[in-house]
């Protein structure tokens, strides 16, 4: 699906808005400090990557700590390095989303962003941020790819709707956007996302913490999932195996991979919002992302939710390390 030379264009998103903690919107910054462009590119690809991530300046407050209603001020800095004083506009809660109006615009941009670089015949590796972002990037490569399918990787479902988020957390809710589920056509993300995959489209990998009203909901909709149990039962070879001869039975579909590092153990990925117990080794997330890149089909790559504020150096270096790896790994590298 990709032009030679195969080329790959990061693109670095540094946001928070669709959870609660503060700090994973430097997590982009933080994968690229530690060398990924030229990791990437000692694999033999064409590396782009702009480091002002300027299509990203939303005039909407994006401090987790400021209250919903806050208005006023502040300084953003724009393409020329400048500081400008702009207008932060006010994003209440909508329902039981918060900020609704951020995520919405954000991922309006990253669609785009990512849409067009598929349409160059490129890669888009988007770094978040955290993981409602995903909303953006399948969007993105759905515009381009309208066959693709979706391995998602993850602890969590990510399936909440408007009416089921206990949260309001929008990073629990993009999988439901993309599907169309009940109670996503809500302004003001129906004014440029509509459905773009469809339930037998996505499969998921490593689940392990689902809330009552995502059961419910992947059971209705019939929706694939490999949780934890089943790498237990089966281990990971034949885990993948299944997933991809349910989304992509001929291997012939386009492949978005979007890697949540919660989906890893906590002792292997520390430094992350939401760490669950029970998660895949090093080797289990590793052998996911090196199966994919060799089915020669896969065309876009999240890395999600690398939080580098949260705990102690070695453990930020450990999940920075960990994230860098699976995104050589999804690009291509082997052991041998
Ligand atoms: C919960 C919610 C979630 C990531 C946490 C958690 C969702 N189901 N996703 N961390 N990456 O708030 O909807
Ligand atoms: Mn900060
Ligand atoms: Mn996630
Ligand atoms: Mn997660």
């Amino acid at each position: 699906f990709l032009k030679e030379p195969a080329t790959v264009a990061i693109v670095g998103c540094p946001f928070s808005g669709g959870q609660g903690r503060a700090g994973v919107e430097h997590g982009p910054n933080m994968l690229i400090s530690a060398g990924l462009v030229d990791q990437l590119t000692s694999l033999g690809w064409e590396v782009h990557y702009e480091s002002q991530q300027s299509f990203l300046d939303i005039p909407y407050n994006p401090s987790p700590a400021s209250s919903p209603q806050a208005t006023g001020e502040a300084k953003v800095k724009s393409n020329d390095g400048k500081e400008d004083l702009v207008q932060r506009l006010p994003d209440p809660d909508i329902g039981r989303m918060k900020k609704p109006r951020l995520v919405s615009a954000v991922n309006e941009k990253v669609a785009q962003e990512v849409g067009s670089i598929a349409k160059k015949g490129w890669l888009p590796l988007t770094l978040g941020g955290d993981h409602s972002l995903a909303m953006g990037t399948i969007a993105g490569t759905k515009s381009k790819y309208p066959d693709a399918c979706v391995i998602w990787v993850d602890a969590h479902a990510d399936v909440n709707t408007p009416l089921t988020t206990d949260s309001g957390n929008l990073h629990g809710c993009p999988v439901s956007f993309l599907l169309g589920l009940d109670g996503t056509d809500v302004e003001p993300f129906n004014k440029w996302l509509s459905p773009c995959l469809k339930p037998e489209e996505i499969v998921y990998i490593g689940l392990r913490d689902i809330d009552a009203g995502e059961k419910a909901i992947l059971k209705q909709h019939g929706i694939k999932a490999y949780t934890m149990h089943h790498v237990d039962k089966y281990g990971i070879g034949k885990v993948v195996d299944m997933a991809l001869d349910h989304v992509n039975p001929d291997r012939k579909k386009p492949i978005h991979l979007s890697f949540d590092v919660d989906a890893l153990d906590p002792t292997v990925a520390p430094s992350t919002g939401t760490p669950v117990r029970g998660g895949l080794s090093f080797r289990e997330g590793h052998y996911i992302t090196e199966a994919v890149a060799e089915t020669g089909n896969l065309v876009a790559v999240d890395i999600m939710e690398v939080n580098p504020t949260l705990l102690d150096p070695r453990s930020v270096e450990k999940t920075v390390a960990v994230g860098c790896s699976l995104a050589r790994a999804s690009l291509g590298e082997t052991l041998l």
